[in-house]
């Protein structure tokens, strides 16, 4: 292999509509902002990143717009130059270098590996030691605001069979609306349709204990981040306390989040992101812990468009044990994409595209269109 290396690394901010307003405990999202990274080499290659975020800065502590100065004025200066073959020598320069600022090591890292998958001829699953399946589940968020367009929008896609699991999102409203909310629906759906409620962090450890209970009751089958996430105990003490099981999300940011929460039982679920996590390779070290702790694994989204999501579908499709499925369907909530060729869903699952590298393409029309000017 001839080294190259990197020439030059652009961002570029895109607005792309969402087909409905999305309510969260802590924002409405009406569009969803995606900060692209393209990074050129010295031997014609380029690789394609993503970092994108939730609601501004409702989610985490970087921001669209953060974002896209911090990689134009810290981490480009750092790269560029720098030999695009040694990943892992980057990113822990990187580590180093740059405090925090897990999602845009996560768009670094994906770009620097797609490159590199695409100068091998091979995908980015194989780089990451092999895929052991090419399609992954994919469950649909109801998250419309109202419940009976959340019932109707779970009858259609039961119907034409592009979803069978769902997710509700709750913590906006007074809880025992919410709790009725999620009945509703689940008897809707009915017994044999898997449901996910996702509080993110809205609930204190008292009321979670009241309000997880009427959930369990309500047959649902997984409880996601009902506390804010820096009580790790209190999540253990849920964990422990339900037969439900409690799913770890905005808590198991980094890899040594991962590792405290396994010590104390908290969660027997994590939900795997690559922007909280810092990249594709964390993942794996996360997932490595929560084998060694017997936590189950989940494959969750940060709502990206095409390019985060096949990044985080080339690394989930490489664990053997992802029990809950995932949610990569952040491009389904989009009214378009920014890439030449859109991810099939079909029948619960996507197919993941094979390579080189992620295995797609931009739409520099497309990408025209959207960006922000
Ligand atoms: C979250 O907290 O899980 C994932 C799916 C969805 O609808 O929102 C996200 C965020
Ligand atoms: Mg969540």
């Amino acid at each position: 292999m001839k080294d190259a290396h990197i020439e030059k690394i652009e961002t570029i901010v895109v607005d792309l509509p969402t087909i409905r307003p999305h309510h969260l405990s802590m924002a409405v999202m009406r569009n969803q902002t995606i900060v692209i990274v393209r990074l050129f080499c010295s031997d014609g290659i380029e690789g394609l990143g993503e970092a994108t975020t939730i609601g501004g800065l409702s989610y985490g502590d970087e921001f669209p717009e953060g974002m896209k100065f911090t990689i134009d004025t810290y981490i480009a200066p750092l790269l560029i130059g720098k030999s695009a073959t040694c990943i892992n020598a980057l990113m822990a320069e990187l580590e180093y270098q740059v405090k925090g600022n897990q999602f845009v090591k996560s768009a670094i890292e994906t770009a620097l590996l797609d490159a590199q998958g695409k100068r091998l001829g091979v995908s980015v699953a194989t780089l990451l030691g092999g895929a052991v399946t090419q399609t992954l589940p994919v469950l649909w968020t109801l998250a419309s605001g109202d419940t009976e367009k959340d019932i109707q929008e779970a009858q259609e896609l039961l119907e034409n069979g592009r979803h069978n699991t769902f997710k509700l999102k709750i913590g906006r409203k007074d809880s025992n609306l919410d709790i009725a909310h999620v009945a509703a629906i689940k008897k809707a759906v009915g017994p044999d349709v898997k449901i996910t409620v996702d509080i993110n962090q809205a609930w204190s450890e008292s009321l979670a204990k009241q309000g997880i209970a009427k959930l369990q009751d309500a047959g649902i089958d997984l409880i996601e981040q009902p506390i804010i996430k820096t009580n790790f105990d209190g999540l253990a003490k849920l964990t422990q306390y339900f037969r439900v099981p409690i799913m770890a999300d905005e808590a198991v940011g980094t890899v040594s989040d991962a590792f405290k929460l396994a010590k104390i039982g908290g969660g027997s679920v994590f939900a795997l992101k690559i922007s909280k996590a810092g990249g594709l390779n964390n993942i794996q070290k996360q997932a490595a812990i929560a084998q060694g702790a017997g936590i189950s694994l989940y494959g969750g989204t940060m709502l990206e468009g095409t390019i985060g999501t096949v990044a985080s579908a080339h690394v989930f499709s490489t664990l053997p044990h992802l029990e809950w499925g995932t949610e990569l369907f952040g491009p389904l909530l989009l009214t378009d994409d920014i890439v030449t060729k859109r991810i099939r869903y079909e029948n619960g699952v996507m197919e993941i595209p094979q390579g080189p590298g992620l295995g797609i393409e931009l739409d520099m029309n497309q990408v025209e269109k959207y960006k922000r000017k």
